[in-house]
């Protein structure tokens, strides 16, 4: 396993890269696992002491009754990681009284893939759906629709998975969240509906629910250099986070609060929890930006900010392996599934990509203008915010496909989540996602330039006059005038239309341009004409001075001591939520 540590001084364009490794021997771990033990001694007491009245034979049957790791030896039939007796009659477990209960899950079946995620909330952070002016539809419902497609066979003969997402409660706020706060801090206080919290026999219920249940909460942002990262997870765990408050990420105009597009929530929900459910972010490995692993796991893929038309999925078919040391042209990318996805391939360097091919089709690696050379070698996942070392572009030249949804593990025990050692990648970032901007922007400077080069003469005299400069197009994507930046990119289509004529300027820049278009559509970011509005820690903050001002008003002592909260309250920063 690889390990990652956190550069403390770090290059902002880099701070989304880094790893940190969770030891399964970091203290505040082990004092769950000490609890989760304490539990499990105190259920098997509860059950010794209710022998007289539930037949127990051996500890084996102790197990199963409380619904241990034993259970994976029982009948799965629909392989979903929960036995068939948990999905007809619920999760068994011993409560205070003695008596046998048992944790319904709902809508289980234990023919038909099922999938549990409680999600909790930040105050502000509901996820979106339904209630705001975001739209009409629903984050969490648009990654329901694609496990429902998932690519995945049942004994019932239906495909897809059910995934049942519990909305359930709002939570305090607090500015930065790590996993492991969400594990050791948030988790104990609040997984489980107050209901559930509240039944007399919660600890052996909720022990039960968290053997099925994956937790997650959207949360506001994460500290120091993970900062403006769009979420973390356990790979594979049962936990996980989606960040989507720092500055720069799309604000809800009802809270004047930074939470995401939906786009984005729903995407980075589905990448957290693909990686509780093992997947990677090349799949089964970690080599980034294949352009060969349709996923959203794949950073090329996660939001819509590069291939505006990707889709919200995992990969349902294993593409051909590429070796970058030695690629074949007329091969291309083999065929997606479904067929003819958009892919994109670098090294987004000056006179390459990205260029945005789709698959199935020969593609020219090497940017020459032919699509019949062999033995390439060409560095083709590079360039993008995964192309520098620490982003895993790969360790070697291959890069895999991979069939996600046939690998997916449903869930973790746990024991075993307890006995291992976590890997944590840091996410894409509101830094990336400018990033994108700018490398679909050099994507268009290099079509532009292969068409000069190829073009006649007279097209070449235009090319000192810096009518096809994308300098100020830069400048505008930089501070998130996008707008402004689509009534640009459309008068350079024009231009290129007008110079190059329309099948050229079709062939190598209209579709470059449309993509870049369409990514800024879909980001709906806050204008940087206008100031952002204040947050909501600001406005309390704001609240808290009126009224410490009226106490000052009073004077005497009483006065000096509001003025001296006042100091510490105005001293104390909240400059970093800003
Ligand atoms: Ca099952
Ligand atoms: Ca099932
Ligand atoms: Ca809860
Ligand atoms: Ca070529
Ligand atoms: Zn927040
Ligand atoms: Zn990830």
């Amino acid at each position: 396993m690889t390990y990652c540590s956190i550069f403390p001084n770090v290059d902002k364009q880099f701070s989304c890269h880094y790893c940190v490794l969770i030891l399964a021997k970091e203290p505040k771990r082990i004092k769950i696992r000490l609890t989760d033990s304490t539990m499990a001694i105190l259920m098997s007491l509860l059950i010794l002491t209710s022998a007289a009245t539930i037949p127990i034979s051996s500890s084996s049957s102790t197990s199963r009754l409380i619904g241990s790791a034993n259970a994976q030896t029982e009948q799965d039939t629909d392989g979903d990681g929960l036995p068939d007796d948990w999905e007809e009659n619920g999760i068994p477990y011993v409560g205070n009284d003695g008596a046998q209960h048992r944790y319904i899950l709902p809508q289980a079946d234990p023919n038909r893939k099922n999938l549990y995620v409680e999600v909790d909330y930040m105050n502000g952070h509901r996820p979106i759906g339904g209630t705001t002016v975001f739209g009409a539809g629903s984050a969490i419902e648009d990654v329901r629709r694609a496990f429902r497609n998932a690519a995945v066979s049942n004994p019932n003969t239906s495909t897809g998975i059910t995934l049942f997402v519990q909305l359930d409660e709002n939570i305090t706020h607090q500015d930065t969240t790590t996993l492991n706060d969400l594990i050791n801090n948030i988790k104990p206080k609040w997984f489980g509906t107050a209901a559930e919290r509240a039944d007399p026999n919660n600890i052996t219920l909720l022990a039960s629910k968290r053997m099925a249940f994956h937790y997650a909460i959207f949360a506001h942002d994460q500290p120091g250099n993970f900062s403006g990262s769009s979420g973390v997870a356990e790979r594979p765990g049962m936990d996980f986070l989606v960040t989507l408050g720092a500055p720069g990420y799309a604000i809800d105009p009802v809270t004047n609060h930074a939470v995401g597009t939906r786009s984005q929530q729903a995407a980075t929900f589905m990448h957290e929890l693909g990686h509780n459910l093992d997947l990677g972010h090349g799949g089964g490995d970690d080599t980034n930006c294949k352009p060969n692993y349709f996923s959203v796991m794949n950073y090329l893929f996660q939001f819509p900010s590069l291939v505006s038309s990707r889709p919200l999925d995992y990969s349902r078919s294993a593409l051909a392996t590429l070796n970058k040391a030695n690629l074949n042209e007329s091969s291309g990318i083999s065929q997606s599934t479904p067929p003819g996805l958009n892919t994109t391939y670098g090294p987004v360097v000056t006179g390459k990509g990205p260029v945005f091919p789709i698959a199935g089709v020969p593609v020219d690696w090497n940017f020459n203008g032919r699509t019949t050379d062999t033995g390439v070698n060409s560095d083709i996942n590079g360039g993008y915010d995964c192309g520098s070392k620490i982003r895993f572009p790969g360790p070697g030249p291959i890069l895999a496909g991979f069939n996600d949804w046939n690998a997916l593990r449903y869930v973790v025990s746990q024991q075993a989540l307890a006995a291992q050692a976590f890997e944590v990648p840091i996410e894409e970032n509101i830094s990336d996602i400018r990033q994108d901007r700018l490398q679909l922007l050099q994507g268009i400077d290099n079509a532009i330039q292969r068409l000069i080069d190829q073009s006649q003469p007279n097209a070449i005299m235009l090319k000192p006059t810096g009518i096809f400069d994308t300098t100020y197009i830069a400048q505008l994507l930089k501070t998130d005038q996008l707008e402004a930046a689509i009534a640009e990119l459309n008068k350079l289509q024009a231009k290129a239309v007008a110079v190059f004529g329309q099948e050229a300027a079709n062939r190598e820049v209209v579709p470059q341009i449309q993509n870049l278009i369409s990514t800024l559509q879909q980001e709906e970011p806050s204008s940087s004409s206008t100031p952002p509005p204040p947050s909501h820690h600001d406005r309390i903050k704001d609240r808290i001075n009126e009224v410490l001002d009226r106490h000052i008003a009073v004077g005497g002592a009483h006065g000096e001591a509001a003025q001296k909260i006042k100091d510490r309250l105005n001293d104390g920063g909240s400059d970093r939520h800003r």
